[in-house]
């Protein structure tokens, strides 16, 4: 069995040693000492390693001695980028050899192992038969209480992403005109947001006329825009492996009826509600009570279907629900969305969506397009 001590990482790598000891620390504190990181996304957040694994095993191993010394083992198919520069000590084998006799060789056999909430049961399962650790816990939240908290530069490059968003959604009301479908708009999103900079869409477009917005996840199909409809665009990029993910709700051609301004202004309330309170030590289901409350007053309570928002970062979505449930207060470096919504079936639908970043303070809402009622064409 290995000892960490000879698994010590090279100053040399790429490996994150700031990033791996916070989620050793929030490891310890679940009681653990070593875990199995099989996520990609996360691995690539603590080593700047980046492989799509398809069904080979691929796992990050970190643990700590009882010195507190740190280690890390990167378990490699030889058909996957060469990883001998992240620092970790690297064991490979190929399509023929059988991976988890590896991991047994490296994991402490007497202590619990943390693993995370991808790692398949095909290789989680053999595992537990081959004795690798005394227990095994889901130890995602050590990862991902890490992922949330971002650092300066990443606080950049997530306003970075957030300012390309709204420059997309002058281009997205730029389209609208009379005849145009859900689905020519969505499919020329991705170009638009790569001639702005960014890579990718995060997610994929929302494009909703009418009453189609009342399904919160609808997808752009060949509905055609017409005179008086209501437009609502739920869309996100991705620029230098950042998120953005942005929501704005506008009337078509013709002024709401009272009906439509009533409940856009009761969402419109409910966002700026929930942003004016966002700061440490709230917690996140304060922040979903303080937006659902002006929605429940006005009425349309059962009708705001989800939770008021989500963490996002290296993804759209990432764990922490902004909602009743979620009891821990946030903490500075965090970043949500705040997306309260009416979804009124067959009828109308109306979201305001913004990402907020949580200060020492306060919050800084990442979003700059104006939220103000807005007839478009
Ligand atoms: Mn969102």
């Amino acid at each position: 069995m290995n000892t960490p001590d000879k698994d010590c990482f090279s100053p040399s790598g790429t490996l994150d040693l700031a990033r791996a000891r916070r989620v050793m620390d929030n490891l310890e504190r679940r009681g653990m000492r070593q875990m199995l990181v099989a996520d990609p996304m996360s691995i690539w957040y603590l080593t700047g390693y980046w492989n799509v694994p398809y069904e080979r095993f691929y796992a990050l191993y970190l643990a700590r001695n009882e010195a507190g010394r740190l280690g890390a083992t990167m378990f490699c198919n030889r058909l996957f980028p060469d990883a001998t520069h992240v620092g970790a000590r690297v064991v490979t084998f190929d399509d023929t050899e059988d991976p988890i006799p590896l991991v047994a060789e490296a994991t402490n056999h007497d202590e619990p192992l943390g693993v995370d909430k991808v790692l398949a049961a095909r290789w989680l399962l053999p595992m537990m038969e081959a004795g690798c650790a005394s227990g095994y816990h889901l130890g995602s939240a050590a990862v991902d209480d890490a992922r949330a908290i971002k650092d300066a530069r990443e606080l950049d490059l997530m306003r970075a992403a957030s300012a390309t968003n709204d420059r997309a959604m002058e281009w997205l009301v730029a389209q609208l005109h009379e005849g145009v479908t859900e689905h020519q708009i969505a499919s020329g999103l991705l170009a638009e947001y790569r001639r702005l900079g960014a890579q990718d869409v995060s997610f994929t477009p929302i494009v909703s006329f009418g009453a189609n917005a009342a399904d919160p996840h609808h997808e752009p199909d060949g509905t055609v825009l017409h005179k008086g409809d209501l437009v609502l665009f739920d869309v996100g990029c991705k620029q230098d492996g950042y998120c953005s993910d942005m929501t704005r709700t506008f009337f078509f051609g013709a002024e709401p009826s009272a009906h439509e301004r009533q409940v856009y202004e009761t969402v419109r309330a409910a966002n700026e509600a929930a942003e004016a309170i966002v700061a440490p030590g709230v917690t996140f289901a304060q922040i979903d009570r303080a937006a659902r409350k002006v929605i429940e007053d006005a009425g349309w309570g059962p009708y705001f279907t989800h939770r008021l928002g989500h963490q996002i970062g290296l993804e759209d979505h990432e764990p922490g629900d902004v909602s009743s449930t979620h009891d821990e207060p946030v903490r500075p470096g965090m970043c949500f969305s705040i997306e309260p919504g009416i979804y009124l079936p067959g009828d109308t639908g109306v979201r305001i969506e913004d990402l907020v970043i949580v200060t020492e303070d306060g919050c800084e809402v990442m979003n700059s397009y104006p939220k103000q009622l807005t007839v478009v064409g």
